[in-house]
């Protein structure tokens, strides 16, 4: 009998837990899989797919869009066409060390693309490791001839991660690149703060009379252009891995997420001879107990989060497209790791006052890059690595 009551009181105490646990859980695990407040991620090119995609970016004046493929391959799509389809832009996927943090990972088109049929891309090599910045020419009937390539910058990897590798032209009509610290884990080498490295910055230069043996030349604001001990190419520094930079151009902002260490991933407006913290500092907090930390002589973040909500940000872009009249002004970022989404408004946004990031969608797929087409209009990457990544539309449910 004993046991028979015992037997009972077990079943009626597990049925309630069962029955709390699944009013508890329900919720809780649909926010597992995805979460949508107002705008949901719709297939743009429902037919296509990607292997290893990486960039997203449009030409400047044509409704083409560019996804690069850390493979090597940038594909060419048009985004008037109702099922349109994917056309072989360019491949260098022979040359290409991938994957892993390497791979061909920028593109940029030259502000007179239409004209001088110039592209840049960033993109990893062997032996040694190294960064490689070149620029190809494409002919009048869209033929690429890989021998135009002209080599603008190289910078040797002493470690495979953190290449950042995002190229970006601002309204200056300057070539801005990124540069993680080198790699390996928290700067063994000091890179960021060092300012005779190359490596842990953001950098501008000048491409618009390049040659063979001139290949950039420093534009004569730069903010260290009058140090000698100073690399004159840089323009921003304390950088981690700034994976993924974008202009504002109407605000002319420039944007970057930087992937942080242990403990915060970060957004920053980047600022000319701007020093943003690392290794010093990992978002608003001093690394790993240094000594020798002064908050004060960094820029911080304008947003940071923490663990808690993800690992390895992806900076994203300001909206200015027409389709989702609430997000216009919104800068749109995620989470690589979980899937979240954020967006800021940046309307009223002053120098290094934070603002609040709005997490308002989790998709449960690494997302790898935000862009936009000729009309402003978004579209995010979906990473993956068997070649079934897709391209998606955000938009307002
Ligand atoms: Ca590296
Ligand atoms: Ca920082």
């Amino acid at each position: 009998m004993a046991n028979r009551k015992a037997i009972v009181l077990f079943v009626i105490l597990g049925s309630l837990l069962i029955a709390i646990n699944f009013s508890y859980l329900l919720p809780f695990s649909t926010d597992l899989t995805t979460f949508n407040d107002g705008y949901e991620l719709n297939n743009a090119f429902p037919e296509l797919t990607f292997n290893h995609a990486v960039d997203i970016q449009n030409d400047g004046y044509s409704d083409n869009l560019y996804i690069v493929e850390q493979v090597g391959i940038i594909w060419k799509i048009s985004t008037s066409m109702d099922n349109p389809q994917k056309i072989e832009f360019f491949n260098i996927s022979d040359t290409v060390r991938c994957c892993g943090e390497t791979g061909l990972l920028g593109l940029a088109f030259d502000p007179n693309f239409i004209n001088n049929g110039y592209f840049y891309v960033d993109y990893t090599i062997d032996n040694p490791l190294t960064t490689r910045i070149s620029r190809f020419t494409i002919s009048n009937n869209s033929y690429i001839d890989y021998n135009s390539e002209l080599i603008i910058l190289e910078v040797l990897q002493p470690y495979s991660n953190h290449n950042a590798g995002s190229i970006a032209f601002g309204n200056d009509e300057m070539l801005y690149i990124t540069l993680g610290d080198g790699g390996s884990a928290n700067d063994p080498q000091g890179n960021s703060q060092n300012l005779q490295s190359l490596l842990g910055s953001i950098l501008r230069i000048n491409v618009s009379n390049s040659t063979i043996e001139n290949p950039y030349s420093i534009p004569s604001d730069n903010p260290f252009i009058n140090d000698q001990n100073v690399k004159s190419e840089i323009w921003a520094y304390g950088l981690r891995n700034p994976w993924k930079i974008s202009f504002d151009y109407q605000s002319d902002t420039l944007w970057a997420g930087d992937v942080g260490q242990n403990t915060y991933e970060e957004i920053n407006i980047i600022q000319k001879g701007g020093n943003y913290g690392w290794n010093a500092m990992e978002g608003n907090q001093c690394f790993q107990n240094q000594q020798d930390c002064s908050p004060d002589e960094f820029i911080p973040p304008i947003f940071q989060y923490g663990r808690d909500k993800g690992k390895s940000i992806t900076g994203g872009v300001v909206y200015r497209g027409l389709l989702n009249p609430n997000l216009y002004g919104h800068y749109i970022f995620a989470d690589y790791v979980t899937g979240r989404f954020w967006f800021m408004d940046t309307t009223n946004i002053q120098d290094n006052t934070s603002i609040e990031g709005v997490e308002f969608m989790k998709y449960n797929m690494y997302i790898s890059s935000f862009g936009v087409d000729i009309d402003g209009e978004l579209y995010v990457a979906q990473y993956d690595y068997n070649g079934e990544g897709q391209i998606f539309n955000i938009n307002a449910i």
